[in-house]
């Protein structure tokens, strides 16, 4: 049983990626896949979740209870959900699936840089799973190299945080047009050092002295390109999350 997390910025095809990756599965592999929304706030979910935490933690009724605005009350329902993981956990280790795909929160930093996301992963690990990470960049925000140059240094940061194997996913190619941007950090770094130096913002500068030190930390991969919403890519991603599973071996 492998567990992917579905990581990444918000808007960027969690949600999308989650329910065409879990299509793929079934049909072209003939996998048992069992999916897992994460998010207590999602209001339109693009597939139908096994396991939704919307049971245990609700964001609108935790906004309700507690008295909190809309961000506050994600706050506090990660909090809450950090708390009971013990259900999602247990339904997840006794799902019977191939593959578990946990579609994360939208706002990704009160999952991503808060201690809930090393609990559960720390859970699921205590018995006895495999987990890696996705990480969906927006190939329409990194036509900007600064907006880039940040969504690279989130998707190292994700991986060296949990402690995981992360692999960055080029999704929404189908909106990049003739854009030669591959999402590896080490086959764009030169391109991207150059346009940042072009930028003459202290933001770009600021940025162009991280990468300096991100390519140290970052592997070298072939950042899979995507296309959620038309289905494309797929083949590819799965490559990249076999070689992951063995990578952190079958724990099981
Ligand atoms: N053109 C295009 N649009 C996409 C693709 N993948 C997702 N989208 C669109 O991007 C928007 C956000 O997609 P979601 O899957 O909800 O993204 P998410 O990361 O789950 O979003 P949150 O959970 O709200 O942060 C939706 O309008 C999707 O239809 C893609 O490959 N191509
Ligand atoms: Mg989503």
């Amino acid at each position: 049983l492998l567990v992917v997390l579905m990581l990444g910025p918000a808007g960027s095809g969690k949600s999308t990626l989650t329910a065409a990756y879990g299509e793929w599965l079934e049909r072209i592999q003939g996998a048992r896949v069992y999916r897992v929304n994460l998010d207590p706030a999602a209001e339109f979910i693009p597939y139908t979740p096994d396991y939704d935490v919307r049971k245990i933690v609700d964001a609108r009724r935790v906004a309700l209870e507690y008295g909190l605005g809309p961000n506050g009350a994600l706050v506090k329902a990660m909090e809450l959900l950090s708390e009971n993981l013990r259900d999602p956990v247990e339904a997840i280790g006794s799902s019977g699936a191939d593959y578990v795909l946990v579609d994360t929160p939208g706002q990704m930093e009160v999952f991503l840089f808060r201690d809930v996301s090393i609990r559960l992963v720390d859970a699921l690990q205590e018995v006895g799973e495999s987990v890696c990470g996705v990480f969906v960049l927006d190939a329409t925000i990194i036509r900007d190299p600064a907006d880039y140059a940040f969504q690279l240094l989130l998707a190292i940061a994700a991986q060296l945080r949990l402690n995981l194997d992360v692999a960055p996913v080029l999704n929404k190619v189908d909106l990049l047009g003739g854009s030669g941007v591959t999402g590896d950090l080490h086959t764009d770094y030169a391109w991207l050092s150059k346009a940042l130096k072009r930028h003459r913002s202290l933001y770009a500068e600021m940025l162009h002295g991280l990468l300096k030190k991100l390519v140290f930390y970052a592997k070298k991969v072939n950042v899979p390109r995507v296309s959620a919403s038309r289905g494309e890519g797929l083949e590819e991603l799965h490559r990249l999350v076999l070689e992951m599973q063995c990578n952190c071996g079958d724990l099981s």
